[in-house]
């Protein structure tokens, strides 16, 4: 069953465009740690959609927001992640669907692909404006960090501050844990390199795929906590060494046929659950 974009869009054309209500917004918040099952946190939201889709009451949001976590084998992070930042996203007013793009075994885990994946199937779903990548391990803390992508030529990475890092960006230049992007940027940057299996450095790729656009990078006022991220915990994977090898040589000549343009993977499973739509992906990491 695909939810089709006429049952979708229903009679939202006649709603009045939505303002943020910031006076209903709470700030920063701690993370709530939570055990709970699915089936208990999809109690929690009754109101959703087919496949995840929140959409605000009484009026109709200014974008269409399509949320992708890269994902394999995280389910308590998932959880908090949804327990999280669900009801953060609805307070923001906000027309969102969450995408959980889950590799299957096989192979090492992509994320850079994992998001383009999500990406690609995810427009093919619903005509987004505007794409947020967002690591399952990644919460922003204020709900006035306002989901959204920046105007035409400067890429939104929505953290300021990681708790784990003294709520401080690890280096100036650090795109990881939260970034938008509208479907025009991404495409220009030929979405993220699909060469980074393992641990790191695909979102430094993507950081020189932009620069190379002469896009620039926004984020929430620096002076202020609402950029701030708290991370969860987790064993640490594998780094490959040869991923510098592939940051510092190979990315400059090859960026504009390696990403979007090059993404090979085979869709095992679509399944649009009470709160989001679960892509199941396998990748050939030897193609
Ligand atoms: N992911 C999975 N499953 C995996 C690996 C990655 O779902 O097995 C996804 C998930 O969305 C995760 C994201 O990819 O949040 C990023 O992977 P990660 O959490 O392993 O990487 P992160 O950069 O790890 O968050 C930071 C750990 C090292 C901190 C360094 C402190 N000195
Ligand atoms: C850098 C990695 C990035 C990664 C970041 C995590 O060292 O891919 O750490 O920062 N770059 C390379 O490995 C080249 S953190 O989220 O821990 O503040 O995203």
């Amino acid at each position: 069953y695909t939810p089709s974009r006429a049952n979708q869009e229903g009679n939202d054309t006649n709603l009045p465009v939505c303002d943020i209500d910031y006076k209903a917004l709470k700030g920063r918040e701690n993370i709530t740690m939570t055990s709970q099952s699915l089936i208990s946190l999809e109690s929690m939201f009754p109101d959703s959609h087919v496949g995840g889709r929140f959409k605000p009451s009484g009026c109709r949001s200014k974008y269409k927001i399509a949320v992708i976590v890269p994902f394999r084998d995280r389910d308590s992070h998932l959880k908090m992640y949804l327990r999280n930042v669900i009801p953060k996203l609805r307070r923001q007013k906000a027309d969102f669907t969450i995408y959980v793009v889950e590799q299957a075994p096989g192979s090492h885990f992509n994320r850079g692909m994992m998001r383009n994946v999500g990406f690609a199937e995810a427009i093919k779903i619903e005509d987004y404006d505007c794409f947020i990548f967002n690591d399952v391990d990644s919460i922003f803390e204020d709900d006035r960090n306002i989901f959204r992508c920046g105007r035409e030529n400067s890429i939104r990475h929505l953290v300021t501050g990681v708790d784990v890092f003294k709520y401080r960006l690890k280096y100036s230049i650090l795109v990881g844990g939260i970034i938008a992007f509208t479907p025009e940027q991404f495409r220009r940057v030929n979405g993220y390199s699909n060469f980074y299996f393992d641990w790191g450095a695909e979102d430094d790729d993507i950081y020189y795929r932009i620069q190379r656009e002469k896009m620039k990078i926004e984020r929430p006022d620096e002076n202020s906590t609402i950029g701030f991220m708290s991370t969860l915990q987790h064993a640490r994977d594998p780094e490959v060494k040869y991923r510098f090898d592939i940051l510092y040589s190979r990315n400059n000549v090859t960026s504009h046929k390696d990403g979007l343009n090059s993404l090979k993977y085979t869709v095992k499973m679509i399944g649009y659950k009470k709160l989001f739509t679960w892509i199941y992906v396998s990748v050939d990491e030897n193609e």
